[in-house]
């Protein structure tokens, strides 16, 4: 865990800064057990390659597996609750001025554990959406192995509302990512690896613009050089202490 120093030093930051971004990965949920992408999937999927299955490819190779992957992820955060990381980022908005949270996570945690008007970079993983049509649809229900869903509009095999790898982020998610990069003056980077783009890309836009960069993370990154503080420790320990040292 970082020491007390490092914690104050970035609790003053935040007491200073007029608008606060954050982006989080899948390290912020691991605390909730969610297994982050490049945890060794366990079990039954010990065998797939999360890089290869959350691709379009990968619904038109075999859709059927595919589709059970991304429905035992479902099973598996419908089971699951929001941990100290998810509650104390959305205590921190009580404590700045202003707040802009972009997430990589696509399982909705920061949304139960109470953060508002979330920034979903790579989309969610409760809803269903065409490929092909662009239609959306709320999840389906569905086991492994039942019958795939299919787009009411146009008949194809719909795909999950994520942006897999291939596909463009959302250009409203885009947008207000750019714009809270650009305009903050104090970047905070929690529990993401930093290994995919444009996503991991807004912290040197940040940086670019004059931002403080914070990372918190367990493990450097590729982040972790350019970065005015780095907390190493778990974000489900780290932020509650620096929320703790920010309302003291
Ligand atoms: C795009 C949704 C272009 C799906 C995800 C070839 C073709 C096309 C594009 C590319 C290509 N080659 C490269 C690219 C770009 C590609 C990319 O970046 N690839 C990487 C791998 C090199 N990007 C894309 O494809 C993006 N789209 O570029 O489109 C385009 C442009 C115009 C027109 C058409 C197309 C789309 C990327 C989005 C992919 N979808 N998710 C799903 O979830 O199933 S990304 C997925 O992986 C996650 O959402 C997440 O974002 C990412 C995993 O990253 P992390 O969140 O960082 O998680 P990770 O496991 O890596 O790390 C966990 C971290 O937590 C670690 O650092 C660990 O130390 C830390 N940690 C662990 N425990 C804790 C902790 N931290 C704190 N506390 C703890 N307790
Ligand atoms: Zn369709």
């Amino acid at each position: 865990m970082p020491g007390p120093d490092a914690t104050e030093a970035c609790a003053e930051a935040l007491a200073d800064a007029r608008h606060v971004a954050v982006l989080t990965g899948a390290g912020v949920s691991a605390e909730s057990g969610v297994p982050t992408f490049r945890d060794a999937l366990e079990g039954l999927w010990a065998k797939h390659d999360p890089m290869q299955l959350a691709t379009p490819e990968a619904f038109v190779r075999d859709p059927q597996t595919a589709w059970d992957w991304y429905r035992w992820r479902r099973s598996l955060v419908a089971e699951v609750a929001p941990n100290p990381g998810h509650d104390a980022l959305v205590a921190l908005t009580a404590h700045v001025d202003k707040l802009t949270l972009v997430t990589q996570n696509v399982d909705g945690l920061h949304q139960r554990a109470g953060s508002r008007d979330v920034i979903e970079f790579h989309g969610n993983l409760f809803s269903d959406k065409c490929a092909h049509c662009d239609t959306r649809e709320p999840a389906h229900t569905g086991d492994a192995g039942d019958p795939l869903p299919t787009c009411g509009q146009c008949g194809r095999v719909m795909t999950p509302g994520v942006v897999l790898f291939g596909e463009m982020i959302p250009p409203a998610a885009m947008q207000a990512s750019e714009i809270a990069a650009t305009t903050c003056d104090l970047f905070l980077v929690v529990g993401t690896s930093a290994q995919v783009y444009p996503a991991a890309g807004l912290a040197g836009t940040a940086r670019a613009c004059g931002a403080g960069i914070i990372e918190i993370n367990p493990e450097a990154t590729p982040l972790s050089a350019g970065a005015d503080h780095v907390l190493r420790g778990p974000s489900g320990e780290v932020l509650p202490a620096l929320l703790a040292a920010l309302a003291a």
